[in-house]
This record gives structure tokens, C-alpha cells and sequence, in this order.
């Protein structure tokens, strides 16, 4: 399989960490999207909606979204729970992820730490909102759902942990610093790309 993807990408990133967790071998694609390389007509025709990541099976089937991706590689693994219910739950915090948390904590990251930009402050309340609950559901549990490891830490590891290239203070998150420490203990884990942006 080939993923096309941004190295510094945390979207990206959560597809990285999983097919290192799975020990699947895939072909990787670079795109710089800082140079607009998932907006030319040859990206477009394979993902109109021009972002990466996007994987392409061997059969040229091809799939967009990381938090789709990474529920399609894990089914059948032990990072997606069999129970019905946990299914679900996993499923609600990948969409916290993608409408509360990455729209605020990964822009926010993207204008401040790639563009060298600041940052609407309205977008980094938000972020800390998302914070906020994540702290509140950690800090009686381990990981987000059932007690182990799932795509759903994975979902919301990958902006969680760079957060701080945004300027997103964590001390007031205790539980959020100690989840991140026991997902980075994870086997198979490896780390995000690291890239200087120009000033
Ligand atoms: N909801 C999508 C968001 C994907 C996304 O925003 N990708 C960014 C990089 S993190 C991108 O490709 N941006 C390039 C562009 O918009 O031109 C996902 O989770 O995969």
C-alpha cells in the first residue's frame, strides 16, 4: 500500500503510527502541502478534496481521511474493541477529535508553528475547551476506551502531544501529560517527524 502524506502532518502521522504498531510495510509519498503539491490536477484526481494523507491499496482502492484510514487498518487488530458499544465510543471520540479538537489544536499549531503566524485567540479557547475534556474523562482512566490502548488514543495522541508547538500550555492537564507518557510507552511506537519552518 502507498500513504501520501506531509511529515509533519498529525493527521498523517496517526496512519504512520498505526502501520508501525501493525508492522504493515507501505510505500510513502511525500506531498509538501506548504507548496500546494496536494492541489495539482495528478493529487486532485486521486483526492479531490486535495489533503493528505491518503492511502491507496494495492488494488488502487484509495482512502481519504486519517480517522477513516486508521478505523479501516484496525479492524480485525486489538486497536478496534469488538464490543458494540465500545465500537462506539471509539467512534465518539474520533469525531471529538475531528470537530472539537483538531480544528483548533492542530490550525492553531499549523498558523503558529509552520506559518510563523499568530493565532486567533477565539481558536486557542477552543483548544483548551477540548483540553478540558479530555482531562476530565483521563483523569479516572488509562486510555480512552476500555481501559486500553485504541485508534482512538491514536486519533487524538497525534495534535495532543505536538499541542505545544502551537503555544498550548499543558500544566494544567495532569491526566492529559500522564496519557500522553503511557501512549508514547505504546510497542511499535515511533515519534513525528520534526521539521523547522522559515521565520
Ligand atoms: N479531516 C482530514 C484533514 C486532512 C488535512 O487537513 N490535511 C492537511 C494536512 S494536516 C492537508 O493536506 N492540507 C493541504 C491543503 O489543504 O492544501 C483528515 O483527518 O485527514
Amino acid at each position: 500500500m502507498t500513504l501520501y502524506d506531509f511529515l509533519p502532518s498529525g493527521n498523517g502521522y496517526k496512519v504512520r503510527l498505526l502501520l508501525s504498531q501493525l508492522g504493515i510495510p507501505f510505500t510513502l509519498v511525500e506531498k509538501d502541502i506548504t507548496k500546494g503539491e496536494t492541489r495539482t490536477a495528478e493529487f486532485l484526481a486521486m483526492n479531490p478534496n486535495g489533503r493528505i494523507p491518503l492511502l491507496v491499496l494495492d488494488d488502487g482502492r484509495r482512502l481519504a481521511e486519517s480517522d477513516a484510514i486508521i478505523y479501516y487498518l484496525a479492524e480485525g487488530t486489538p486497536f478496534l474493541p469488538r464490543d458494540r458499544f465500545a465500537r462506539g465510543e471509539v467512534l465518539q471520540w474520533m469525531f471529538f477529535e475531528q470537530y472539537s479538537h483538531e480544528p483548533y489544536i492542530a490550525v492553531v499549531r499549523r498558523i503558529v508553528h509552520m506559518e510563523r503566524r499568530a493565532a486567533d485567540p477565539d481558536k486557542v479557547e477552543r483548544g483548551y475547551q477540548a483540553l478540558g475534556v479530555m482531562e476530565g474523562h483521563l483523569a479516572a482512566r488509562r486510555f480512552f476506551v476500555e481501559e486500553r490502548y485504541t485508534i482512538a488514543d491514536i486519533a487524538l495522541y497525534a495534535y495532543t502531544h505536538v499541542a505545544h508547538e502551537g503555544g498550548f500550555d499543558l500544566a494544567r492537564y495532569p491526566a492529559v501529560r500522564a496519557w500522553l507518557a503511557r501512549v508514547a510507552e505504546q510497542p511499535g511506537h515511533v515519534p513525528i517527524a520534526q521539521r523547522e519552518f522559515a521565520r
